[in-house]
């Protein structure tokens, strides 16, 4: 059985913990935004960890949208590479765990279908892409 390893990020370290501790009742959204996040469960691609990532909740009908937007900076997030290696995660929404897929959204068209959804459930997205030349990198993670 893998070891859990927190992020290195106080305030991640911190929402994950309350999320998770709460049962999936407190620590949902970010921070004085109050949208919705969710809580992903992934595995370490060099480590073999396991990881805890809180993103935006995006959705497409069952599924959901995951954004590497990491503010947009100039690299992709660890955990990008990490979902690139091992597909298989968990995803906490709110109460509701559940074991899901993941792959990378590689067609233009559906990638541009899914950052309109993505810009619409939290704006921000928007401009972290201008703040990077790197193409934010977008994932579907479904049952
Ligand atoms: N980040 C986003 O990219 N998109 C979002 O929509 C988003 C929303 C959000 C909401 C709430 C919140 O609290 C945070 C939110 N974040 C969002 C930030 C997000 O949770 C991550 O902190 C951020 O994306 C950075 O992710 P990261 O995977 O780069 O994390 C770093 C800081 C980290 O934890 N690094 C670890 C470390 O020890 O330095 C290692 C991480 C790791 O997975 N290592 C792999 C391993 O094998 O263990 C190797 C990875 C590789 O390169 O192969």
């Amino acid at each position: 059985m893998a070891n859990y390893v927190a992020s290195p990020h106080k305030w991640v370290r911190e929402q994950v913990e309350l999320y998770e501790s709460s049962g999936g009742t407190k620590g949902t959204t970010l921070l004085d935004t109050g949208l919705p996040v969710i809580l992903l469960t992934h595995t370490g691609n060099k480590t073999g960890a396991i990881r805890k990532t809180p993103l935006m909740r995006v959705k497409d009908g069952a599924r959901y949208v995951l954004v590497g937007s990491q503010g947009g900076r100039p690299k992709d997030p660890e955990w990008v590479h990490n979902l690139r290696a091992h597909p298989s995660i968990e995803l906490r929404d709110e109460t509701v765990v559940r074991p899901m897929r993941t792959h990378e959204v590689t067609d233009a068209a559906e990638r541009a279908r899914l950052w309109a959804l993505a810009v619409a459930a939290f704006p921000p997205y928007a401009e972290y892409q201008t703040r990077t030349t790197r193409i934010i990198p977008v994932f579907v993670a479904e049952m």
